[in-house]
């Protein structure tokens, strides 16, 4: 694994940055606070390319490797993890998964849109019932004539509210995860819903929702891949979505690195900076060593991608050490600030809150530690 980024990849990185140090800090206490990030900043990220990294030229993407990917996932989860979660659903698990299982007819309709922003989408996988458990999932479609009819309820879904598309997870048949299939299903239909979801701990810029299909009619070209291969589709697109938590939880971490040595620094108590005392400099030792271990391991996995090597288990370390380090990261940095790093008036208390549903989606830290303990050992706690 080369380690160095190369030019285009580092001025990327240097303009997402740039951009959102002026168009996302600023503003992020006030979307978090007002439960609703100012979405007037989405036409302005899909100008600069975030929207598009995942998606081909041909589509109206730019086409960027992986590695550009996670810097700037990076970069979105220093500034603010609301806008990494809009750009990594809507492009990355919505739009991949059609980039990689759709019909030309659909790659067409909707690919230029989700990489321009002008349209978002919302990934509907997770269900009360079922979440780890996501093969048993009981939402339906049933054939009928051309069309297919869906019913059934989802859970958490982010974007959910502001989608205009839900790419939709569906049982076809009774046979576990190998019943399921995956439909593209406009927001407008009649008969779906979104209900926003309110009061999270954390996320609170980010829209999450409740989404209701009561017989909701899509016709057979909305059917995303073979019937009965949706959840397949599911798990190879939520490999490249860990990833991109992964890396969103990195750029956590260097906020916390840079929140914690600025504030270390300015601070004095017994007549010194708290950062000459060195049980102040062992937590900020914690934080740096997990910024560059998280790092390590994303790019890892960003360039297995790159180079077409197969990834999923390098994702899921990255997931689960990343998101783990994000919340670590917080919590001491927080204990670097004190009382400051309760309240709001340092970015540290909202990184822990942000961080702590990092572990949680995507696939629980619980569940990254099965499917790397099934790949160690060849047996699977699952079946
Ligand atoms: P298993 O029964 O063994 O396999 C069924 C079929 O699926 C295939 N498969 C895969 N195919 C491609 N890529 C993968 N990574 C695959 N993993 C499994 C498998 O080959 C088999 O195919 P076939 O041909 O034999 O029929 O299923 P499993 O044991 O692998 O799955 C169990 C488990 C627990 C790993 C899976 O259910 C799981 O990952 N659960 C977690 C669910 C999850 O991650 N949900 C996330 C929802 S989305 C979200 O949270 C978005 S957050 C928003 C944001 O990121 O900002
Ligand atoms: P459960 O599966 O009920 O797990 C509860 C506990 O049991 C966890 O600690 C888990 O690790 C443990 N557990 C479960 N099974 C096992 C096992 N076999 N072995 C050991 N421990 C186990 N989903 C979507 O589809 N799309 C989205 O866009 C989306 N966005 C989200 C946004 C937010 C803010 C949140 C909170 C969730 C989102 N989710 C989304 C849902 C998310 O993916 C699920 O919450 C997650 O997969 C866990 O499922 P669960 O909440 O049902 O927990």
């Amino acid at each position: 694994m080369d380690l160095s980024l190369t030019e285009e990849q580092q001025a990327f990185r240097d303009l997402a940055r740039d951009f959102l140090e002026r168009e996302a800090v600023p503003h992020r206490m006030r979307w978090d606070h007002d439960e609703a990030v100012d979405l007037a900043i989405v036409p302005k990220m899909a100008a600069l390319g975030f929207f598009g990294l995942t998606i081909p030229e041909a589509y109206g993407g730019v086409g960027g490797d992986y590695v550009t990917y996670s810097l700037a996932m990076e970069e979105l989860g220093r500034a603010d993890s609301a806008l990494r979660g809009i750009v990594s659903v809507s492009s990355g698990l919505v739009g991949k998964s059609i980039l990689d299982h759709g019909t030309e007819e659909q790659k067409q309709e909707w690919l230029p849109r989700l990489a321009s922003a002008t349209a978002l989408g919302c990934f509907g996988l997770t269900e009360p019932g079922t979440g780890s458990d996501a093969g048993n999932l009981t939402s339906r479609a049933v054939r009928d004539g051309s069309d297919w009819v869906l019913d059934g309820q989802k859970l958490f879904i982010t974007n959910g509210t502001w989608a205009d598309v839900a790419l939709v997870f569906a049982r076809t048949s009774d046979d576990g995860p190998r019943g399921l299939t995956a439909f593209l299903v406009p927001t407008g239909s009649p008969g779906f819903e979104a209900r926003a979801i309110t009061n999270k701990l954390g996320l609170r810029g980010q829209a999450t929702a409740e989404l209701f299909l009561s017989g909701v009619r899509v016709p057979d070209s909305a059917r995303l891949g073979e019937v009965g291969r949706g959840f397949k589709i599911a798990m190879g697109t939520l490999d490249k979505g860990r990833l991109a938590v992964a890396s969103g939880c990195v750029g956590i971490v260097q906020g916390c690195l840079e929140a914690s040595v600025a504030y270390a620094r300015e601070r004095t108590q017994f007549g010194k900076p708290i950062a000459s005392f060195q049980l102040v400099q062992d937590l900020i030792a914690g934080i740096s060593l997990d910024a560059d271990a998280a790092r390590l391991l994303a790019w890892r996995c960003a360039d297995l991608i790159d180079r077409g090597e197969p990834f999923g288990v390098a994702a899921s370390k990255a997931k689960l050490f990343a998101s783990e380090a994000a919340v670590r990261a917080a919590n001491n940095a927080i204990q670097v600030h004190g009382g400051a790093g309760y309240v709001d008036d340092f970015p540290v208390a909202k990184y822990l809150r942000d961080a702590r549903v990092m572990t949680l989606y995507e696939g629980t830290s619980q569940i990254q530690k099965l499917i790397i303990g099934r790949a160690e050992t060849g047996i699977s706690a699952f079946s």
